[in-house]
């Protein structure tokens, strides 16, 4: 009989430094008292993270939603942009936030990326950009979407959130499009507690995100533009530095539990997983795996609410669509494969802390209960 879980598995469990490390960095704080406002350890990450994710050009935000919410309103667009609905509602909530409408592709069945093939069907004289999602750290077919928007002229901005990392033939994902955004927030494979990004190869950007995100202000008397408060403060700061210098570790660890996994439940009946191509380097940020109900025996509502009486929080990420939510109600969508992939998809735990022993337990628990 497989074991319960004496204290509760979370879907994610924030990666920290030790307490002490951490506190090295805060008595730097205290030394200079500067607390916010682009202090010397943000200046510090900022460049580690250009190093690290093998780009040009980081902007520090106080998260990611406020990130991409910058990266879009840099663009000045209007108009349509073409995005998924299969993804967190922070996407869509920047590109309506600027007064954008949402325009729902599908996605694929492969990877859970957008459908490049569907996009073109979307694009008419409104069209103004395009925003996918490399969900999951999959990354987007970033090829042929770059080709369609230099046919058409749209901007391309990534929701790179999950993708910290990932690189494409040995290319940052942050490479790819005009701009990106990471998140950094606590339950993403890096992160600064609350923190994001926003990556990009033209340097013309910087000055622009850095008025946006501090109220337009570019001296003691001049106010430039019309902005928000979106900075990153040195306590976010200082642990993206400790938190960075452990990061390749982490990833490691996340693969083990990742490939366990893979190896544990590739005899289930009805549980499908995603297999990217060799040329990309993985984060292993998530674990999504898609229940079939007539193979697996029950659905996956019926797989979630059985792993939590073992004590086994799963998390359906991304359920419900988001042009099935009420916010988006009025936004027409024709996007089977997204639906049949969000009714069915379930995120197991995975963290970089997490232990084989911990992942072996959990796919003891799925078998049961599937022959149950
Ligand atoms: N775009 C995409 C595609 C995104 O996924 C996100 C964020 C964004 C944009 C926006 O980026 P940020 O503005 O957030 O930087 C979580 C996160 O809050 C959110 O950042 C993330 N996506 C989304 C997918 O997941 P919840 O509501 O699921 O989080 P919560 O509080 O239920 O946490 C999940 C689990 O994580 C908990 O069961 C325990 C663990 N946890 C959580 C927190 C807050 C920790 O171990 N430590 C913590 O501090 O949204």
């Amino acid at each position: 009989m497989a074991k319960k879980f004496e204290t509760p598995i979370l879907v994610t469990k924030s990666a920290m430094p030790s307490l002490q490390h951490y506190m090295e960095y805060l008595q730097e704080i205290w030394n200079t008292r500067i607390l916010t406002n682009n202090g010397p350890l943000h200046t510090r990450l900022e460049k580690k993270l250009e190093e690290y994710l093998k780009v040009p050009n980081v902007t520090m935000f106080t998260n990611g939603h406020l990130g991409l919410d910058c990266a879009i309103r840099a663009l000045n667009l209007k108009g349509e942009v073409i995005t998924t609905p299969f993804t967190f509602v922070s996407t869509t909530h920047a590109i309506s936030m600027n007064g954008l409408k949402p325009v729902f592709c599908d996605i694929k069945m492969s990877d859970y990326t957008m459908d490049e093939s569907k996009i073109e069907g979307l694009i008419n004289e409104n069209t103004c950009a395009i925003v996918p999602v490399h969900v999951y750290g999959h990354p987007c077919n970033v090829e042929k979407i770059q080709e369609i928007a230099d046919k058409y002229h749209l901007a391309v901005i990534y929701d790179a959130a999950h993708a910290f990392g990932v690189e494409v033939d040995g290319k940052g994902i942050a490479e790819f499009g005009d701009l990106s955004m990471f998140s950094f927030h606590a339950t993403k494979v890096f992160n600064t507690i609350e923190g994001g990004a926003v990556t990009y190869r033209n340097g013309e950007y910087k000055k622009q995100l850095n008025l946006l995100k501090n109220f337009g202000i570019s001296g003691p008397e001049d106010i430039d533009i019309i902005g928000l408060n979106a900075k990153m403060n040195e306590f976010q700061a200082a642990m993206g530095l400790a938190n960075l210098e452990t990061i390749d570790e982490k990833i490691l660890n996340r693969k083990q539990a990742y490939t366990t996994y893979l190896e544990k439940l590739a005899e289930v009946p009805g549980l499908r997983f995603v297999k990217l191509a060799d040329n990309i380097t993985q984060n292993y940020s998530y674990m999504p795996v898609l229940v079939e109900e007539d193979k697996f025996g029950k659905t996956r509502d019926q797989l979630f609410d059985a792993l939590a009486e073992y004590n086994v929080f799963a998390r359906k990420y991304f359920y419900p669509l988001i042009s099935n939510t009420e916010a988006y109600a009025d936004v027409d969508a024709d996007v089977p494969v997204a639906q049949y992939v969000s009714d069915r998809i379930l995120c197991l735990p995975l963290y970089g802390d997490m232990t084989v022993a911990e992942v072996m337990q959990i796919c003891d628990i799925i078998r049961e209960i599937q022959q149950k």
